[in-house]
C-alpha cells in the first residue's frame, strides 16, 4: 500500500499529525529508561519490560514499520472552560478506546491489501515507548517538559501506534527545538523537571495523584489545587498558546466533565463515581485514588470549612481515606479537628491509619 493512501486515511478519521518509522530498536530509550531507573529518577521496571517496549520485534515477529499518530484534545476555553483541579485528558471521553478505534481502520485497510500482514496497535499501555516512537516518525518534537509537540499545534496530544509487518519508507525526524525557552521547568511546582527532558517521576503530580495507596508526605502540600494529573508544564508553554480551534479533535462532540466541589468528591458514593466519570481516562484507577486526593486537596488548602467531611471521612470503612484524612485534619489544626483524631486513635485498629493519627496529633510533618 502506498504510504500517502494510508497516511491520508489517518488524516481523515482526525488525527492531527502522523508519521511513520521503521521498527528498529529504540537503543537510546533503552539505555535512558535503565538509567533513570537506576537513580530514581523513574520507577523500577523490569529488564524484561523495557526490552519488550524498547524493540519493537518482540512485540511483533517480523515488525517492519511502526505508524504513528497524534490525536489533539484542546478545546476552546468558551465552551470548554477549564477546571484546574483536572488534567485535561480526563475531562473528555477515554482517548485509549476512542484512538485505538480510529487506528483500526488502518489495520483493516492494511490486512485488505495483503491478509498476511500483521498488526499490533498501542495506545499508552501497550509495549512501546510512544514519545521516543512519535518522535522518530517526524509526528512532532521533544518539548523539554518530555511532551511531544505538534509545530503550530502544540502538545494538547495524547498517541498512538500501530507496529507492522508492512514496509513503507520511513519519515524523517523533525529539526525543531524550544530553543532558548524554559519556561515549563520554572513553571512545575515541585521541581519535578528539574532538568530539560527529565521528569522525576517521585515528584511528579501526574504520578504522584495516579498512584494508588499512600500519598509520600513530601508531596501533599503541592496538592491544594490538583485532584488528578497536572496541565502545568504544558499550560506554561509558548506552543499551546492561541491555539486554533477548528482543527480535528478527538471530542468534537462531547461535553466536558463537570466535577462537584471537593467536599463533594469526598462523599461521592460508587454509583455516583461510575455515572459521573465512567466515561473519562480517570476511571480504571478507581473511586478510592480520587477520593484520597481529594481529602488530602482539602488539608493542603488548610480549608477548616471542610472540617465535617473530613471528620467523616475519619470514620471512612477504607484505612487509606481514614489514614489520609488524619493528615488534612491536623493540616486544619483546629480544637475539633485534634478531638476527632484522639477520638479515632481510640478505636483506630490499621497501624497505618493509626501512624498518620499520631503524626497528626504530634504536628510532625517530616519526611
Ligand atoms: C510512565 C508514563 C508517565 C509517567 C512518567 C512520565 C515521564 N516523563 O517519564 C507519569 C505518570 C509522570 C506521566 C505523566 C504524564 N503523562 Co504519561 N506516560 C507514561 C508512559 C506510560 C511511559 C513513558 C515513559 O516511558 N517514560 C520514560 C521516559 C524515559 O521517557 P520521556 O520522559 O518521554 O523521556 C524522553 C525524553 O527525555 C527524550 N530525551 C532525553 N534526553 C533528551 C535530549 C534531547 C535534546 C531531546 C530532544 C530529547 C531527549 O528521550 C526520552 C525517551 O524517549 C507513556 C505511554 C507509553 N507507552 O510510552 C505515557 C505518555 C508519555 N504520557 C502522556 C501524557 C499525556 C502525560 C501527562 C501530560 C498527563 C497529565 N496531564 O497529567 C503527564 C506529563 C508529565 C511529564 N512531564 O511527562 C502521553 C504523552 C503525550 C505527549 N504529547 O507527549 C503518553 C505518550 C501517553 C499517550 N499514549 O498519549 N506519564
Ligand atoms: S506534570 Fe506537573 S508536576 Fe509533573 S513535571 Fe509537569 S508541571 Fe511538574
Ligand atoms: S515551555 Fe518552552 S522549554 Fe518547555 S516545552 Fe514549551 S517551548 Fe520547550
Amino acid at each position: 500500500m502506498k504510504k500517502d493512501s494510508m497516511k491520508n486515511l489517518l488524516y481523515e478519521k482526525g488525527f492531527l499529525s502522523v508519521g511513520v518509522t521503521t521498527a528498529e530498536p529504540f537503543y537510546d530509550e533503552e539505555k535512558i529508561i535503565h538509567d533513570r531507573s537506576r537513580e530514581g529518577l523513574l520507577q523500577k521496571r523490569s529488564f524484561d519490560k523495557i526490552k519488550k517496549r524498547t524493540h519493537p520485534q518482540r512485540s511483533l515477529k517480523g515488525a517492519r514499520s511502526i505508524i504513528s499518530v497524534a490525536a489533539f484534545y484542546h478545546r476552546n476555553e468558551r465552551d470548554f472552560p477549564q477546571d484546574r483541579r483536572l488534567a485535561r485528558f480526563a475531562r473528555v471521553r477515554d482517548y485509549h478506546e476512542v484512538v485505538k478505534k480510529r487506528l483500526e481502520s488502518a489495520v483493516n485497510m492494511l490486512k485488505s491489501e495483503d491478509a498476511t500482514t500483521k498488526c499490533r496497535i498501542c495506545v499508552d499501555t501497550g509495549p512501546l515507548v510512544d514519545r521516543a516512537a512519535a518522535h522518530r516518525a517526524g509526528v512532532g518534537f521533544f518539548g523539554q517538559n518530555c511532551s511531544l509537540i505538534v509545530p503550530d499545534r502544540g502538545s494538547w496530544v495524547v498517541l498512538g501506534a500501530i507496529i507492522t509487518t508492512a514496509e513503507f519508507e520511513p519519515d524523517k525526524p523533525l529539526d525543531a527545538t524550544c530553543k532558548e525557552c524554559k519556561a515549563c521547568l520554572d513553571a512545575c511546582p515541585t521541581k519535578a523537571l528539574s532538568s530539560p527532558y527529565v521528569t522525576k517521576e517521585i515528584w511528579c503530580l501526574s504520578y504522584l495523584t495516579q498512584k494508588k495507596g499512600v500519598l509520600p508526605l513530601h508531596c501533599r502540600p503541592y496538592l491544594a489545587d490538583t485532584l488528578w494529573g497536572c496541565d502545568l508544564c504544558q499550560e506554561a508553554c509558548p506552543h499551546n498558546q492561541g491555539l486554533q480551534h477548528d482543527l480535528p479533535s478527538l471530542w468534537n462532540d462531547d461535553k466536558p466533565l463537570i466535577l462537584p466541589d471537593i467536599e463533594g468528591v469526598v462523599t461521592m458514593s460508587q454509583r455516583q463515581y461510575h455515572n459521573l466519570l465512567g466515561k473519562s481516562a480517570l476511571y480504571w484507577r478507581g473511586r478510592t485514588v480520587l477520593q484520597r486526593n481529594a481529602v488530602v486537596m482539602l488539608g493542603a488548602q488548610k480549608d477548616t470549612g471542610a472540617a465535617k467531611t473530613l471528620i467523616k471521612a475519619i470514620q471512612d470503612e477504607r484505612a487509606v481515606i481514614r489514614g489520609h484524612a488524619a493528615w488534612s485534619l491536623g493540616q486544619l489544626d483546629t480544637v475539633a479537628s485534634r478531638q476527632a483524631l484522639t477520638d479515632r486513635k481510640n478505636i483506630e485498629e490499621n497501624p497505618e491509619a493509626l501512624e498518620e493519627i499520631n503524626r497528626a496529633l504530634e504536628g510532625d510533618d517530616s519526611h
